[in-house]
């Protein structure tokens, strides 16, 4: 773990006591502070208690007091759609509120990097989709490469969980908008946006306060370097406050699509190949449709990311397309789970939104496709432009009816549960289609993540 710097001596509240408080308290306690933490549910106050943290009731008059700061976790909504008592109860006693994001990057760096022969560095991985697989792509290229690594953030380790770093390691962070919204301090030495499409809007407020959270990630001090998807306005944006002018490679862009032609430093993915163009010359290019975990054009987008940030750090094309060739894949995203009678079945859940959804459905030729769940704001309009591919709709969850009905032209049938869907896609299966889960919905409506959503699709396909 890494020892919070900064505390030590203090009082510091942590709120929510998930992976991430848990973490939180340990490290600050490490570091010398003493934690008080609390959690809105009585189960988790219990788990902490038996794990000997001290528990305060923070919503309680005068809880704040002598506390030098206030560390939430992210699935605590802070302001919107209201704010947290708590929260807003540490603004107006001007106790500062801070998350482990802050508190990571303020503690990271220790007195042992003198001795060090290479300092130890930090890539960070937003954006709205592809944040885990770039983020663990990066991690996997750079041990295939012989580079000291770990991995951590909102893909599933709190990011003050990991180990101190050795000499020369790098630590690859994914970072939701929930975490780069509060962080009040975050100075990667690599920061990557993949992409901007609307999700959580509730929490932001709208697409505008969602895309601020994530520039932030941009703004507090500026990254080394930059790798920016510029596919949408927002990364070509961000992109152009970054640079000081044409040809800055301080900013790499990427993009899935489209050549880009500028003077600086750019990664691109056109039919299938990428292609690194540096001062205007091609330096490096893979064959993209060769490599089996990054299945379609929204992979290759993730591709150029990890592609670009690795090349920050020097690692040689050659080495990076070798260890793409390996690359296993992330469970529930793009996850090819059963071959049958000429019929592949893929496991893609983390398609929760419009969309990730859109683009797998763009990744297959013929598809039978697995949808609904709990409707995110926005509607489905941005998918029925994508429906090429869908030879039908088999849709699930509580409000099927009513999801089924706005898949305008695709033929949609309503299945509610998810054995039902697969055995009625199975039935209609041909030769060379693939059934896709890819729900463009959450899953709380009938399971408690999406990763349950995903093990119920395999256990109904191994069950065939
Ligand atoms: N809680 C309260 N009050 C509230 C809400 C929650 O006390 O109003 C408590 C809950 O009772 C619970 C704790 O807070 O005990 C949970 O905190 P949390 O939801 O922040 O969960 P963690 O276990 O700390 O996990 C978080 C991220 N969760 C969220 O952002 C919702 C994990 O991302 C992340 O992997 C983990 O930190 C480590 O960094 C998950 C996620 O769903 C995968 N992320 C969202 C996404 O990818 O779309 C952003
Ligand atoms: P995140 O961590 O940002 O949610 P993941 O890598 O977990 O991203 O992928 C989530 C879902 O989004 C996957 O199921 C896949 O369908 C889709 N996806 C992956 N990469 C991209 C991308 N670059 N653009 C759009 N959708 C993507």
């Amino acid at each position: 773990m890494i020892p919070v710097q900064g505390y030590a001596g203090q009082t510091v509240a942590v709120l929510g006591l998930g992976r991430t408080g848990r973490a939180a308290a340990v490290a600050l306690a490490e570091g010398g502070a003493r934690p008080v933490v609390w959690d809105d549910s009585a189960a988790a106050r219990e788990a902490a208690d038996d794990a000997g943290l001290e528990l305060r009731d923070l919503g309680k008059q005068g809880a704040l007091d002598h506390v030098a700061c206030l560390i939430v976790s992210p699935g605590i909504p802070h302001l919107y759609p209201k704010p947290n008592p708590i929260i807003a109860a540490a603004w107006d006693a001007d106790v500062p509120v801070d998350n482990d994001i802050g508190l990571f990057f303020q503690s990271f760096a220790t007195a042992e990097w003198n001795d060090f022969d290479t300092t130890p560095r930090v890539i960070a991985v937003t954006g709205s989709n592809g944040k885990s697989t770039t983020a663990a792509l990066i991690h996997h290229i750079l041990v295939e490469n012989g580079r000291p690594a770990q991995l951590a953030g909102n893909i599933g380790r709190g990011v003050l969980d990991i180990e101190p770093a050795h000499d020369g390691e790098v630590v690859v962070l994914e970072l939701s908008s929930y975490q780069t919204d509060l962080a009040r301090s975050m100075t990667p030495d690599v920061a990557v946006f993949t992409n901007l499409s609307p999700d959580h809007l509730d929490r932001h407020a709208g697409l505008g306060g969602y895309f601020a959270a994530k520039r932030r990630l941009f703004a507090e001090g500026g990254p080394d370097r930059a790798v920016i998807g510029v596919d949408e306005p927002e990364g070509r944006y961000i992109a152009n406050q970054l640079i000081e002018g044409a040809g800055d490679d301080r900013v790499l862009r990427i993009s899935s699509g489209q050549k880009l032609t500028g003077q600086g430093w750019n990664v691109f993915a056109r039919k299938g190949f990428l292609a690194e163009h540096r001062k205007g010359r091609q330096v490096g290019s893979i064959d993209l449709r060769r490599i089996a975990g990054l299945p379609g054009a929204h992979n290759h987008q993730n591709a150029c990311a990890a592609y670009a940030a690795c090349r920050t750090l020097g690692l040689g094309p050659k080495g990076i397309e070798a260890a793409m060739q390996s690359y296993p894949g992330l469970p529930h995203r793009s996850q090819v789970v059963a071959e049958r009678d000429g019929v592949t079945f893929v496991n893609d859940s983390k398609a929760t939104n419009v969309d990730s959804a859109a683009k797998a459905l763009q990744a297959f030729p013929r598809i039978r496709w697995i949808c609904g769940g709990l409707q995110k704001e926005g509607g489905l309009d941005g998918l029925l432009s994508h429906l090429g591919h869908v030879a039908k709709a088999y849709v699930i969850g509580r409000e099927a009816a009513d999801f089924a009905r706005q898949l305008e032209g695709a033929d949609a049938v309503v299945c509610g549960t998810m054995a039902q869907a697969v055995a009625q896609a199975v039935a209609d299966a041909e030769d060379g289609d693939v059934v896709l889960l890819a729900p463009a919905a959450a899953s709380f409506d009938q399971y408690d993540s999406f990763e349950k959503r995903g093990e119920d699709f395999i256990a109904q396909v191994k069950a065939l």
